[in-house]
Formats: C-alpha cells, sequence, structure tokens
C-alpha cells in the first residue's frame, strides 16, 4: 500500500503525457472506451473532482512462471486461472473506504476504483512508492515481483505521500526480447493492437489481424511471456487471495466442444467470461491452426542492440524474425507430436465451425483448418 498526491503535475515522469501521447501515437489497439475522453482519465479529479490524495493497494497472485505449451493444449495467462479479481479487491476497497471516512477521518469522503475506471491506477501506484514501472511496462515490485492487481482509493483529504522508488531494470531487456507480437515499439511503451492480452481478450468481436495470428501461438487468453521472462518475478510469493479456478493448460478439444450455457458454467466468476464464448472459441481455433507449426517466428524490430532511444524508433519499423528457444505457444511442434488421431479430432472439430453463425468464427475456422490440412 502507498499514497500518492492526487494532482501530480502534469509533467510528472510517466504520467498523464505518456497516456495522452500513447493515445495520440494510436497504440491503443482500438480500444474506445480509453479514447472516449483522454483528457478525463489523464487527471483523476474528472473523476472525482474533491480528490487530495490517491490511496493505492496492490494485490499479488505471484506463483512460478507457468507458460509452457503442451501438445493440443490452449494456454490461458496465469490471472484467467484464477477467480476474477474484480470482486475481491472490491470488496476490500469498499471496507477500507468505509474505514476510513468513518473511523480514521470522520467525515471526509472518496471513491474506489479497480480496473475498469478511468484512473491511470500504474501511474498513481509508482508516485505511491509500490514499484517501478518495468520495461515491460509494468507496475514491479523488489518484493513482491509484477504479478501485481491494482487498485486504489481517491480521497479528499491530505495525507502524507510516499516517494516513488528507484528503477531496478538497469540494462536487462529480457521482457522486451521475449515478447511473441513484438509489441514494445520502446522501452515501456506498449503498441496494444499487437499485444496478444489485447488481441485475445479486449478485441473480442474482431477476427485477430492476419498477420499477427502466429505470434498469438497457443494463447488462448491473456499472455505472460513478458512477466515470465522478468527475473523479478522469481522472488515472487504464492498467493492465497485468489482462488485458483482453472488449469493454465486446457485441452483445446475441450474448449471447442462447449456449447455458450456449458461455457458459462466452466468459467462462471472468471475472468474469460470478459472475453465471452464466441471469442473464445475463436481463441481457441486460431491456436489449433498453429498447433501443428514449427516454433512461431516472431516480428521483431531489426535494431536490437543500440542504444534504447535508437532501437526502436518508429512503431511501423520493419521486422526480422528473433531466435527464441522457447517453443511456449506452439502445441505437437516437435520432440512432442501426439497421435495422429488427436490431431484428426482436432481437425473435425475445427471443421465444424467453418459454417458458424458469426462470421469472425467462421473465418478463423476457415484459416485454421487450412493450415492443420496443410500437416496432415
Ligand atoms: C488498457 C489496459 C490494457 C491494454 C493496454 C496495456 C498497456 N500497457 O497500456 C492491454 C489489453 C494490452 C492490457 C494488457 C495487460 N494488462 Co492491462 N490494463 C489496462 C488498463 C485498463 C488501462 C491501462 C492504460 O491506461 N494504458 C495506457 C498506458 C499509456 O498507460 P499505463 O500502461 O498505465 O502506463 C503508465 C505508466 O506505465 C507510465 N509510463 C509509461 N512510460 C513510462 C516511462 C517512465 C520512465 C515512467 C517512469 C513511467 C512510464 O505512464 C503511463 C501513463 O501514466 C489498466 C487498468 C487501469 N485503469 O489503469 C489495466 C492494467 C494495466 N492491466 C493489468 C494487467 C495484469 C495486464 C496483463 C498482464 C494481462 C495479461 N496477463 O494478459 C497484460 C500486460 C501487458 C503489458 N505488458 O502491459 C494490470 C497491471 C498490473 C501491473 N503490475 O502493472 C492493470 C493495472 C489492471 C489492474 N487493476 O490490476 N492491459
Ligand atoms: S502480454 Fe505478451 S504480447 Fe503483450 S506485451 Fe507482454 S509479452 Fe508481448
Ligand atoms: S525483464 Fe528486465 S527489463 Fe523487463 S521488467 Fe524485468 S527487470 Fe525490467
Amino acid at each position: 500500500m502507498g499514497v500518492a498526491a492526487a494532482a501530480p503535475p502534469q509533467a510528472a515522469e510517466g504520467g498523464p503525457e505518456v497516456f495522452l501521447d500513447w493515445v495520440r501515437q494510436g497504440l491503443h489497439g482500438g480500444l474506445k472506451h480509453l479514447i472516449k475522453d483522454p483528457a478525463a482519465r489523464s487527471d483523476i479529479r474528472r473523476w472525482f473532482p474533491d480528490s487530495r490524495s490517491v490511496v493505492m493497494l496492490a494485490f499479488s497472485y505471484g506463483g512460478p512462471a507457468a507458460e509452457k505449451g503442451l501438445p493440443g493444449s490452449g494456454i490461458i495467462a496465469r490471472f484467467g486461472t484464477l477467480e476474477d479479481y474484480h470482486g475481491e479487491i472490491r470488496k476490500r476497497l469498499k471496507r477500507l473506504l468505509t474505514w476510513f471516512t468513518r473511523e480514521a477521518s470522520p467525515g471526509s469522503a472518496g471513491r474506489f476504483f479497480v480496473d475498469t475506471s478511468p484512473v491511470l491506477e500504474r501511474f498513481y501506484a509508482r508516485l505511491a512508492g509500490i514499484g517501478w514501472i518495468g520495461k515491460n511496462a509494468m507496475l514491479l515490485s523488489q518484493r513482491l515481483g509484477s504479478r501485481l492487481f491494482l487498485g486504489g482509493m481517491a480521497v479528499d483529504r491530505e495525507l502524507e505521500h510516499d516517494r516513488p522508488v528507484p528503477d531496478r531494470c538497469g540494462t536487462c531487456r529480457r521482457c522486451l526480447d521475449a515478447c511473441p507480437a513484438a509489441a514494445f515499439v520502446s522501452p515501456r511503451l506498449l503498441d496494444a493492437g499487437r499485444c496478444v492480452a489485447c488481441l485475445s481478450i479486449e478485441r473480442r468481436f474482431d477476427p485477430v489481424p492476419k498477420g499477427l495470428r502466429e505470434s498469438v501461438g497457443t494463447r488462448i487468453f491473456g499472455c505472460d511471456a513478458c512477466q515470465d521472462a522478468c527475473p523479478w518475478n522469481r522472488f515472487a510469493a504464492e498467493n492465497a487471495v485468489f482462488k485458483p479456478r482453472l488449469p493454465s493448460l486446457m485441452p483445446l478439444e475441450e474448449v471447442l466442444s462447449l456449447d455458450a450455457e456449458a461455457f458459462r458454467e466452466r468459467f462462471r466468476r472468471t475472468p474469460l467470461m470478459r472475453a465471452g464464448f464466441n471469442a473464445l472459441i475463436r481463441n481457441a481455433l486460431l491456436a489449433a491452426g498453429n498447433s501443428f507449426s514449427s516454433p512461431a517466428v516472431p516480428c521483431a524490430p531489426i535494431a536490437r542492440n543500440g542504444a534504447a532511444g535508437n532501437s526502436f524508433s518508429s512503431p511501423a519499423v520493419p521486422c526480422a524474425p528473433i531466435a527464441r528457444n522457447g517453443a511456449a505457444g506452439n502445441s505437437f511442434s516437435s520432440p512432442a507430436v501426439p497421435e495422429a488421431g488427436a490431431r484428426k479430432r482436432l481437425l473435425e472439430l475445427v471443421e465444424r465451425f467453418t459454417l458458424h453463425e458469426d462470421p469472425m468464427v467462421a473465418e478463423q475456422a476457415r484459416w485454421s483448418l487450412a493450415r492443420l490440412k496443410r500437416r496432415i
């Protein structure tokens, strides 16, 4: 927990200007809710006019890196395997705010937020001294790593503020190199339109652009590659607050056999409900299409060894393959080649979706089917 001033200078490092620039550069990946009123998001007083201080909390959902592909399975990012965090955090923030306004500072007022409100949570968490912003854009704590959910409350009282902690990334760049989608324009600057988390969760009504499908690999919900690569996450403790509900690897056959009702039953109270049934099916179809491929060759900015400021000069850099040793997102790649029967069953399931009523699902099925047929 930490406390920040509600009204830091507009030019504060990594503050509102960074957000506004990100929007101006069109790096928001088509997430319309983020750009509806960018000025509001860049000033918490537009959301809660009496804000004087922002109390930030970070909830660890730590645990070991889990993103290893298995033949025929789709990968779910760690946060997706746990009970949806919003409800649990909201409950705790509500209690904290009640305590604050009734007991700690009677007569005061406040408003709490977790994820969905127009508040720059990472920025305030950094100002509140909880951690620094890693090159992977994550709020990163020396003690807890970056597998953190953020939430907080704005209150109408001046509280003593904490100080930001130093950046401890140094010369490391493992997260940037690990990104399967080459989504980092430069350290800390993410092109959301390329990020697998955005493509697989937020863009739930749109097809994944063809040029980015291979980079998704067999991830069916979110992505952890830039966090799994981070050495600070090795020290992160397991967490017991958020109950585990799903495995990190799900057989694609199982996902593709669900109907809408079974989907609701299986994923109730998990973050996968956010993607919804059709998007999850689209993702599983995509993963099936990538399942027999050799490790996806991610596309990365060519100049990678110069100074950080020169390495990623424009978002539209040409691409070159990166040599990678982890085939995280590619089931069925050698050496673990499963039975031909399993491939055939998967192909049959995919084929069924080629006539699906949702054009996004049907098109994805045709793309994946063509790839599967080429490999059988
Ligand atoms: C939109 C969004 C996304 C988008 C865009 C992400 C992005 N990097 O911008 C997509 C869908 C891609 C996404 C993905 C993920 N997300 Co998200 N997302 C959000 C959301 C709703 C808004 C973020 C936003 O405003 N982005 C715009 C950019 C410009 O702002 P920003 O990332 O917050 O960056 C600020 C700082 O990094 C800083 N900064 C930038 N450059 C620099 C440079 C310097 C020198 C400094 C000091 C600071 C600095 O300035 C920015 C503006 O203040 C927040 C919740 C919230 N209300 O804040 C969750 C949130 C950021 N997401 C979260 C999570 C967990 C994820 C995923 C890990 C999920 C997953 N496993 O698949 C991935 C991680 C991808 C990544 N590496 O960032 C957590 C992050 C927790 C943490 N430890 O940081 C949040 C805070 C949700 C929560 N309440 O817990 N997400
Ligand atoms: S979440 Fe995955 S795709 Fe997105 S920036 Fe991190 S490594 Fe890249
Ligand atoms: S992998 Fe390295 S550069 Fe990336 S956030 Fe972690 S310490 Fe920083």
